[in-house]
């Protein structure tokens, strides 16, 4: 065989959805009584929904833990080499009906669920979403737990267990209000507790939290306690169930109630109440490194609990340490695990005892790091004061590690120590800190970002100099998503019309969906297709009739923004650009421009003052235009409160138009992008992240996009002016003016007066004005194209058709392949 055809062999392969499901043991009906009486002791008939729903999913659970012990038998007997997703985020969202299409046990519990007479989808509804990330990181990691399953891939992940997710917010008078998310209030039907596999890391200070604000003692050697709780990561046929474990932190005493004997009994009490504030709350901040002090010690407990776990495995079927990276391999979910490096490094020298150099080519060969983000504000730097007093033995590891790579760099680039300190893992200046994405590149052999752009911008513009020491180490891995929730589970008249066309093979080889093609110039077909989005978007309207008491026109245009509200993001590019719409249909009442209907959703960090204003103008442009006769039934803009996995399962399906308008080169991929574009809508959007390579698939042609490039972006900063645009484009004046006078404020022009300052006086950093007159005349032939519903639909379909590529099974492939050197390990 050929080396191609030999790499195709080994390249791990999902089950075909036609093999049908696996035999489960048990029967879920007898669960589901079983669990109703015993777990909850009520009376079948006395039971609350809640209680419905947790006995449902226990059932369901009680269904995949036959597979669950099989799985972990069987990478316990083949020893495969396996693959660690270390990561701060896990976006999971709800569980239930995921679970059950997974398990393709949708026959069994339809049946079992129309003899109790229960309605699936109202108990579905109870489930709390699981927030544990903040945005496309954290539903990245979950994404690609769901592939590595599907795809057989003997594979774990590591997080933490937040008591409190990401925030849920409200909206009170146009502003965000941040209310805590409680979700394990009552308990998870998912999480198992594992108290015999607790481990323990070791920190050399003391924290107390006093006033909210968590103090450090230095010179104060604790034990943190790492307590599992494990959760099914059900692969789609229910052949394959992985675990995602997450620590929960626990003081010393968790196990041990003798030690309250002796000793000081409330002193003891207070303590454990400490330690377990340490994985008590998700921090809220997206592409922002807010640089508190307990995420420092967060991201440790998470490493060194992990590691300790994975070591342990490894020792349990390995007894030479050299071995390691044929074993194990650890992926680091951006640089909020990179303390990996360190920690591998401390246990293999200190510990092992290992030399360094070997020591040093184990660490490197097991590790490798995906970057994120390019945002200067979001590359992690921890004071070196912090690691001194958190963990100082790290810190001699690290300035050990700097020593010998620095020597590296000059005998490279000889006389050049320019070169020297944009490189060196420690910046050094008025405060000294430890560059984490230096240190991530250093320790691993393997660094990738997100798409194609984002990975040649990081290699040639943001750690250059680190790329030109290890050029071999850098390569691009593109995002994906999983079809299974993203077009299968939240969009069933879609997923039906397509699996009647060309069968369900698609749902575990997306590529398949090519086979639509011929079918977008068929009428019957397109016909079929408008209806399947139809459908969609009443199923969508009638949720959120019941759920927020919003009509909203359903045969109008729905174009929807939905993720973190962030300045590069650019909300405000579309806002302004709403304002522009307005104003023309309200100097030309009868213009012939389709209706349109505008969705936000997205939080902002709490302390992200200008992100919150921007929510505000969103709710009062809504509420202006809401009230005005002139617009009746012809525009509207929606701002949707508490943004989740949930809800974009919901609005994505109905979505018309997918807006991506980010400044070119600031969003590394973007995953919306592509769930929208699986799920049938059109993609207005700049030339950035994974949309370029979305509208090389689908041809530019099928694609609205706009903009200057990111090259453009860089080489204009230098003269760019804002005020050249206000002054020349009196649309752009027009809308700019409406929001600096008030006319959105209740006629109080200070309210806006910061997105004036941002947009002009303090010349619009992400380019708005810039991009406000090629997006306008971009949205009129997004109007244009309304009058032509076969057009439209055509169009549409050949984005579907086209979109197999942004399955997250095609990037956990080519991690598989490409970087973890790691195969399938089918279960039985
Ligand atoms: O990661 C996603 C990408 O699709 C998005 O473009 C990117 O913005 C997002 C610090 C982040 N980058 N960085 C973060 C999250 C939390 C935090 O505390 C940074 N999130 C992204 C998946 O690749």
């Amino acid at each position: 065989p050929t080396e191609n055809t030999k790499a195709a062999a080994t390249a791990p392969r999902p089950a075909p959805a036609t093999a049908g499901p696996v035999r489960f043991a048990g029967d879920p009906n007898a669960s589901y009584e079983r669990r109703l009486v015993l777990d909850h002791v009520v009376a079948p008939g006395a039971a609350t929904l809640h209680q419905r729903f947790a006995a449902v999913a226990r059932a369901v659970r009680d269904l995949l833990t036959e597979r669950w012990l099989e799985t972990r038998e069987a990478y316990n007997r083949a020893n495969p080499k396996r693959i660690y997703y270390l990561s701060m985020e896990f976006l999971i969202g709800r569980s239930l009906t995921n679970n059950i299409t997974n398990l393709m046990a949708e026959p069994v519990v339809r049946e079992a669920m129309e003899r109790e007479k229960l309605d699936l989808m109202e108990l579905a509804a109870e489930e709390p979403d699981a927030g544990l990330g903040n945005g496309g990181l954290g539903r990245l990691a979950a994404c690609f737990l769901d592939s590595m399953a599907t795809l057989q891939l003997p594979a774990m992940g590591y997080g933490l267990r937040y008591e409190y997710g990401i925030f849920r917010q409200e909206i009170e008078n146009g502003t965000q209000v941040e209310r805590p998310d409680n979700w394990l209030r009552r308990p998870d039907p998912w999480e198992v507790v594992r108290p015999l596999r607790t481990v323990e890391a070791r920190i050399n200070c003391s924290v107390h939290i006093r006033n909210g604000a968590p103090q450090l003692e230095p010179n104060q050697p604790r034990v943190l306690v790492g307590v599992p709780f494990d959760r099914p990561v059900v692969g789609y046929g229910g052949r394959t169930v992985n675990t995602l474990r997450l620590w929960g932190a626990a003081a010393p005493d968790f196990f041990d109630l003798g030690e309250f004997n002796h000793g000081d009994f409330f002193g003891a009490v207070l303590d454990r109440v400490t330690a377990e504030n340490l994985t008590r709350v998700l921090y809220p901040d997206d592409s922002t490194d807010a640089g508190r002090r307990l995420r420092f010690v967060q991201e440790f407990f998470l490493v060194a609990c992990s590691l300790a776990d994975i070591l342990r495995r490894f020792r349990e079927g390995n007894n030479d340490w050299h071995t390691l990276p044929d074993k194990v391999a650890i992926q680091l979910n951006d640089t909020h695990p990179a303390l990996a490096v360190s920690e591998l490094m401390r246990v293999l020298v200190d510990d092992v005892k290992l030399g360094w150099d070997e020591s040093w080519d184990l660490t490197v060969r097991t590790l490798a790091y995906t970057n994120h983000t390019l945002l200067p504000e979001a590359l992690e730097r921890w004071p070196v004061g912090l690691f001194e007093l958190v963990l100082p033995r790290h810190l001699e590891i690290v300035f050990e590690i700097n020593r010998r790579f620095l020597d590296t760099v000059r005998a490279k680039y000889p006389g050049d120590e320019g070169k020297v300190a944009r490189a060196s893992i420690i910046e050094e200046g008025a405060t000294r800190a430890v560059r984490m994405a230096h240190l991530a590149i250093v320790g691993t052999h393997s660094t990738n970002g997100v798409a194609a752009i984002h990975s040649e911008l990081l290699r040639t513009r943001t750690v250059k100099d680190l790329a030109d020491v290890f050029p071999e180490r850098f390569g691009n891995k593109t995002n994906g998503v999983t079809p299974r929730r993203w077009l299968n589970l939240c969009n069933p008249a879609l997923a039906n019309l397509i699996t009647d066309a060309i069968g369900d093979e698609w749902v575990t080889d997306l590529a398949k969906l090519r086979a639509l093609v011929p079918l977008a110039d068929d009428p019957s077909f397109r016909a079929a297709f408008r209806r399947a989005k139809e459908a969609a978007k009443t199923r969508f309207t009638d949720w959120l009739q019941g759920a927020t008491g919003l009509v909203v026109n359903p045969v109008s245009i729905f174009d929807c923004q939905i993720k973190r509200i962030h300045e590069y993001k650019r909300q405000l590019l579309n806002v302004l650009q709403i304002i522009v719409l307005y104003n023309r249909f309200r100097a030309d009442p009868n213009a012939p421009i389709p209706p349109r209907t505008f969705f936000f959703a997205g939080k902002a960090a709490p302390a992200y003052t200008l992100a919150k204003l921007i929510i505000k103008l969103i709710n009062s442009v809504a509420g202006v235009v809401a009230t005005d006769p002139a617009v009746r039934g012809r525009l509207q803009v929606v701002f949707l409160a508490e943004y989740n996995v949930s809800l974009a399962e919901r609005l994505i399906p109905a979505a018309d138009v997918s807006e991506q308008i980010s400044t070119a080169g600031y969003e590394a991929s973007g995953t919306s992008n592509m769930k929208f574009m699986m799920n049938g809508a059109l993609t207005v959007g700049t030339r950035d992240g994974a949309t370029i390579e979305m509208a090389q698939e689908a041809g530019e042609e099928n694609f609205f996009l706009f903009g200057l490039t990111a090259e453009q972006v860089a080489t204009s900063r230098g003269w760019y002016d804002p005020h050249w645009h206000y002054n020349h484009d009196p649309e752009t004046r027009a809308a700019l003016d409406m929001i600096g006078s008030g006319h959105f404020s209740g006629g109080d022009p200070n309210v806006f007066r910061p997105i004036w300052d941002v947009l002009l006086t303090k010349g619009d950093n992400y380019m708005h004005l810039a991009d406000l007159g090629p997006y306008v005349r971009t949205q009129e032939r997004v109007a244009e194209l309304r009058a032509d519903p076969d057009g439209w639909a055509r169009k549409a379909i050949l984005n579907v058709a086209h979109s197999g590529r942004f399955s997250s099974d095609r990037s956990i492939t080519e991690y598989a392949t490409q970087i973890w050197n790691a195969k399938p390990c089918p279960v039985g």
